[in-house]
């Protein structure tokens, strides 16, 4: 079983990158990490490093997720603070851990070209367009977190990942202003 931590005040925040897989979640990560310093942890390649990864679904053509294992692994970190984690789903994380939420969304035809381009075919490269077309992961995490902390951010083009990570810093800015003591 996860952990139950009571919530500590952090100094700095915590930030979640979540959306259907090719929305651009690391390509924005990587680049809002070196501007600001907080730590990219990158959920899939976590997974891998802390053995949570069990046996392969054939369908998906993807290994399944100990959770409870990774959420365990993850509290102390968490805790602190200063972490900018990027995932594609976002139900399993307690919501205590985020400051904020954001969704990025691409545009179907952008999607398709990302994924096939990255040799997604089949169910895997439809269930994922289908993903973004019902607004899954915005649902979820809609869901999961206050409605007032999730934002939907468009990721289609160099320009509009610029302006994300500059509403990204901003967002940051405020919140370690608001959270001063
Ligand atoms: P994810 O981490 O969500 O799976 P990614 O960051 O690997 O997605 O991006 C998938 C591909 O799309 C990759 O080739 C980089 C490209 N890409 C990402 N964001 C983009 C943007 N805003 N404009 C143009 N291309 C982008």
């Amino acid at each position: 079983m996860a952990q139950t931590v009571p919530n500590v005040k952090r100094s700095v925040p915590n930030i979640l990158i979540t959306g259907t897989p090719g929305v651009g979640k690391s390509t924005l990560c990587a680049q809002l990490a070196e501007v600001t310093g907080l730590q990219w942890l990158e959920i899939s390649k976590i997974a891998k490093d802390y053995n949570c990864l069990e046996e392969f679904d054939e369908v998906y053509q993807c290994p399944y997720l100990d959770e409870d294992k990774l959420l365990d692994g993850l509290e102390e970190v968490m805790c602190k603070g200063g972490n900018i984690v990027d995932y594609h789903c976002n139900e399993l994380f307690p919501e205590r851990w985020f400051d904020v939420v954001f969704v990025l969304r691409a545009d179907n035809t952008v999607l398709y070209d990302r994924l096939t381009a990255r040799g997604y075919t089949g169910k895997k490269l439809e269930d994922n367009v289908q993903c973004e077309i019902f607004q899954t992961i915005l649902e979820e995490a809609r869901a999961s977190y206050k409605p007032e902390i999730v934002h939907e951010l468009y990721s289609r083009t160099p320009n509009e990942l610029q302006d994300n990570i500059n509403r990204i810093c901003l967002w940051i800015q405020n919140w370690l202003q608001d959270n001063s003591t």
